[in-house]
């Protein structure tokens, strides 16, 4: 029964894995635009939410605080993003991505997230500690993402406060030819398809010999 599950996750993996380039980008300005390579490009905003289904966005102030990463705020470069104005970072790609990862800081298991795609929610006051989680299972494609945090369902806990510094997302790079052959495959992705493949030329070779 492990040995099935086992497997089936190895499938699952291998397939995110060759259906997209996974990449990362680490902010290093609070200019909210950022050209993150082969066409693609990201937009960041700031936000107030009072509402989640459907999800109300209103602006906010986008702030930086250098290897911290961006907060909202009014002004602050130290204000981070927080329950008390109920504040959510969004980020708008140019295509279809899946963010896979994010660079948290002053993050714990105490900050309760919310996660959005494509406006709308599909993680509600999450452990602060478990967003990486996640979104590593998380598998759809979206250009609107969005993380932040409201008290909603929370006990009024206005103390959640948390930072964005970087992102990690796969990107199907070849989206407008639809050639898959030269999207790179992690290293356990191309063992594995070594091995699969090998396989296949072998039963080739059996079965003309
Ligand atoms: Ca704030
Ligand atoms: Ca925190
Ligand atoms: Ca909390
Ligand atoms: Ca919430």
């Amino acid at each position: 029964m492990k040995a099935m599950f086992m497997a089936a996750t190895c499938a699952a993996t291998l397939f995110a894995a060759g259906s997209a380039s996974a990449a990362s980008y680490t902010f290093t300005d609070g200019s909210g635009y950022y050209d993150l390579g082969g066409g693609l490009t990201v937009n960041v905003y700031a936000y107030t939410y009072t509402s989640e289904d459907p999800l109300v966005l209103e602006a906010a102030y986008l702030n930086f605080n250098n290897s911290n990463g961006f907060g909202i705020g009014n002004g602050s470069s130290q204000d981070p993003i927080d329950s008390k104005d109920e504040e959510m970072l969004v980020f708008v790609f140019n295509q279809a991505v899946t963010v896979t990862g994010l660079d948290l800081n002053q993050i714990d298991k105490n900050d309760h997230i919310d996660l959005v795609a494509d406006n709308s929610l599909f993680a509600d006051d999450i452990d602060g500690e478990t967003v990486n989680d996640v979104l590593s299972s998380y598998l759809a494609t979206y250009t609107m993402f969005g993380i932040g945090t409201n008290y909603t369902k929370d006990g009024k806990d206005s103390q959640d406060q948390f930072r964005v510094a970087g992102i990690t997302y796969s990107w199907d790079g070849d989206n407008n030819t639809g050639d898959p052959g030269v999207v790179p495959l992690p290293a356990t992705g191309l063992l594995l398809l070594g091995g699969l493949g090998g396989l296949a030329a072998l039963r080739k070779r059996r079965k003309s010999a």
